[in-house]
């Protein structure tokens, strides 16, 4: 399935370790708070700021990423893998709260604002893969991780409603 290694410091120097599951807190293995870079082979993980999987995220995909600099660098708390297959992914999106009104198809990375269609997202339904939905293209603001087969029928339950701008689905590794 796959594999993350954490790193003490930036440009995978110093303490490392490798983790091929999900971790609920990283005080479990003398690691929180510490990780500065990360290095991602396989299938897709998630870096949460809390433990239990809580707070702010981070999507790291397959290769190598540096937190330096960045909200994430020594924050780290958690980490969970993305098991789902991501090879076909589809969601819909629809206007109004409960699946109703304009509905939308999505199968690639889509850029809301420079469409019809920005800012007036309220429910959806994932068909295949997983999701990053954002308030705004640049990665600010509010994120929110959409899982396989999930229905949301009401946006306002993650205050996001009528600010979705970009989405893209999580991009599958080769494990090579
Ligand atoms: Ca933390
Ligand atoms: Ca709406």
């Amino acid at each position: 399935m796959g594999k993350i290694i954490i790193y003490e410091y930036a440009d995978f120097q110093g303490l490392s370790k490798e983790f091929t599951s999900d971790i609920a807190s990283l005080k479990d293995a003398d690691w929180n708070d510490l990780a500065s870079s990360a290095k991602v082979i396989g299938q897709p993980w998630v870096a949460y700021e809390r433990e239990n999987y809580g707070g702010r995220f981070l999507v790291l995909e397959e290769g190598e990423h540096n937190f330096v600099g960045k909200d994430m660098n020594n924050t780290i708390s958690s980490l969970q893998m993305i098991t789902e297959d991501l090879s076909n992914p589809e969601i819909t999106l629809y206007e109004h709260p409960n699946y109703q009104g304009k509905s939308r198809i999505i199968t690639e990375a889509t850029n809301l604002a420079a469409g019809h269609d920005n800012n007036i997202m309220s429910s959806h339904k994932v068909q295949r893969g997983v999701w990053l939905l954002c308030e705004c293209r640049d990665g600010s603001g509010i994120q929110y991780l959409a899982r396989e087969h999930e229905h949301l029928p009401d946006y306002n339950a993650i205050k996001f409603n009528d600010k979705l701008s970009f989405l893209r689905p999580l991009r599958p590794g080769c494990g090579c």
